[in-house]
């Protein structure tokens, strides 16, 4: 067994502007496993700075060195390395990162592409767009784009203080093209006439409007407003969103594979909301062609129904780090058909982003 940790720093075609700030590049790490002559790779969503979530790239790295890579020296299934992991609290981004590994390592022995793997498939996801906040003639002009485009869903970014200005604008663009806004926990519950102010644009859902790892407050939100409530930072689990259901605090779900310890717990997840008539969609996190290819195999499961945040590699990047970016059409991307995640890394492109390289087994 060889498991490498690339760290790899590409920058973004744009700036991509939220509530918790500016990110001009993507800082990646890359995990590459050979083992019995199969090539695995994953990313972890981590990045530079804990501003979506308490992990950052340093903090992942140390617990997956420290406690997590010497549960997968024998490629276990991937429930069994979560079973083992299970004395490590929390980190499920560093978890997901190796969980997501032994997916994609599977499939590859199988022979099978993972969107297959994993069970009852669409055979296509649909594509939706997360757009960061700009000027209001760039971001007119970026969401009319989107439409033209074919997405089948615009998300824009909003911060406290801006969001009605933001979402004027925009809906003045597209018109009733369905728009959803995601507020990455700038708000409080004071802020609910703000928010209440929103209900007139008929978005289709309001992200993550209150605190990371807030339910109870969402649940109160839900009752004072008409636009539903999407959850993105607070699910981290099945049993998380269970709570959440239960307590009315969402009616839609934003899984994020490498938000939740990895796709185990993203099938569970989606099953659970579906029986339970809750929306779901798959998030992206800036990803490389590595994590997207992961986005978009989860995307296009049966269990997801609406648009997710999985644009092509070329809405990031000038140049990926693979060989066979995605491309959309009609608003739909079509996962790889190579074994696992299907993609081909380009070596060259590889070896010129990354940072530093480290064996860990
Ligand atoms: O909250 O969904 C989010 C990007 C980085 C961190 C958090 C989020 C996002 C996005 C972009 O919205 C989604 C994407 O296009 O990858
Ligand atoms: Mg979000």
């Amino acid at each position: 067994m060889e498991l490498i940790c690339h760290r790899v720093s590409i920058p973004l075609k744009t700036p991509f502007v939220t509530s918790f700030g500016a990110q001009d590049y993507r800082v990646a790490l890359v995990f590459e496993m050979k083992h019995k002559g199969i090539t695995a790779f994953s990313e972890a969503v981590t990045d530079k700075g804990p501003f979506y979530s308490y992990e950052d790239n340093t903090t992942a790295f140390h617990i997956i060195e420290a406690y997590l890579a010497e549960h997968i020296s024998d490629a276990p299934e991937p429930s069994e390395f979560l079973e083992r992991a299970r004395y490590v609290k929390g980190h499920l981004m560093a978890k997901a990162a190796l969980e997501m590994l032994l997916w994609d390592y599977h499939a590859k022995e199988e022979g099978t592409p993972l969107y297959r793997y994993i069970g009852q498939t669409n055979g296509k996801a649909q594509v939706g767009i997360s757009i960061g906040m700009a000027t209001p003639e760039e971001m007119r002009k970026q969401t009319s784009k989107a439409v033209e485009m074919g997405y089948k869903r615009i998300k824009v970014k909003i911060k406290k203080g801006r969001e009605e200005e933001i979402v004027r604008n925009v809906r003045s663009s597209i018109g009733d093209f369905p728009l959803s806004v995601d507020a990455n926990t700038d708000f409080t519950l004071e802020d609910t006439d703000a928010l209440r102010a929103l209900d007139k644009f008929n978005l289709v859902y309001m992200e993550q409007p209150l605190d990371h790892d807030d339910i109870i407050d969402h649940a109160e939100l839900a009752k004072r407003i008409r636009t539903p409530i999407c959850l993105d930072e607070s699910i981290v689990s099945t049993d998380r969103a269970r709570k959440a259901i239960q307590s009315k605090a969402c009616t839609v779900i934003n899984i994020k594979p490498g938000r939740v310890s990895g796709f185990s717990e993203s099938l569970s997840i989606a099953k659970m909301a579906r029986e339970h008539g809750i929306h779901t969609w798959v998030g992206g996190m800036l990803e490389t062609g590595v994590g997207r290819a992961f986005n978009i195999s989860l995307a296009s499961s049966a269990y997801i129904d609406f648009p997710g945040d999985t644009s092509p590699n070329e809405k990031y990047f000038e140049k990926d780090i693979v060989k066979n970016p995605f491309e959309m059409d009609d608003g739909f991307i079509t996962p790889m058909e190579g074994p696992g995640i299907g993609v081909e890394i380009d070596r060259e492109r590889l070896e010129k982003v990354t940072i530093d390289r480290v064996r860990l087994l």
